[in-house]
């Protein structure tokens, strides 16, 4: 049976909710029949959340990453292009870190595609209804930073794995309430999004 590993990030800025962490923890109650799937809850700090990615790859040795993180604002489930080689934190991380415009790796390439089929994600999401596109920057926070990082593993220690980094809207419970005039998608749609990402990624693997 094919190993997916799924992240997702704890609440980050002030906020109590991350929607990335309530679709994984959903999805994790979910029987699947063609995978074994592992759900891991990453801290945002930036260096602990790549650490403990890097541990469970190691020890998981998964055939799929699929790595979710919320970005409030965006309209749409947003499969990334691409991770690039800048850290440059908008806000301070959860322990205070806030670096401004400093490589990820001072050696290392300028970014690194996705491994995920992005372009059929999108089509496959868009098809079921639910709104979709191709983001072309995951940001120069934390979630582009673990995304770069993974890549890089995998590059380096050419590990036959399909990864990739996908930004989801906020929950309509994060919105209804506080006073955001922001775009949110509701959790049932969220979670269904992220099934037809599963049997993609799996379908093409
Ligand atoms: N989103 C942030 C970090 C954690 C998360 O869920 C980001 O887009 O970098």
């Amino acid at each position: 049976m094919k190993k997916l590993l799924l992240t997702a990030f704890e609440p980050f800025g002030g906020k109590v909710m991350n929607a990335s962490q309530e679709v994984a923890n959903s999805l994790a109650d979910l029987a699947f029949a063609q995978v074994q799937l592992e759900v891991l809850i990453l801290p945002v700090s930036r260096f602990e959340a790549v650490d403990i990615m890097l541990q469970a790859m190691a020890a998981l040795k998964p055939d799929v990453i699929l790595m979710l993180g919320e970005s409030g604002g965006r309209f749409q489930v947003t499969p990334e292009r691409v991770a690039i080689n800048v850290d440059d934190f908008i806000i301070p991380d959860n322990t205070g870190h806030q670096p401004q415009g400093e490589p990820i790796n001072p050696q290392g390439p300028v970014g690194y595609f996705s491994g995920l089929p992005i372009y059929r994600l999108v089509q496959q999401l868009r098809q079921a209804g639910i709104p979709a596109a191709i983001s072309d920057t995951a940001g120069l926070y934390l979630c582009n930073r673990l995304f770069y990082r993974v890549m890089e593993v995998i590059a380096h220690q050419q590990l036959p794995i399909k990864a990739g980094f996908i930004h989801v809207p906020y929950l309509h419970e994060q919105v209804i309430g506080h006073g955001l005039n922001v775009p949110s998608l509701s959790r049932a749609t969220l979670v269904q999004a992220m099934q037809i990402v599963i049997e993609v990624c799996l379908a093409d693997h």
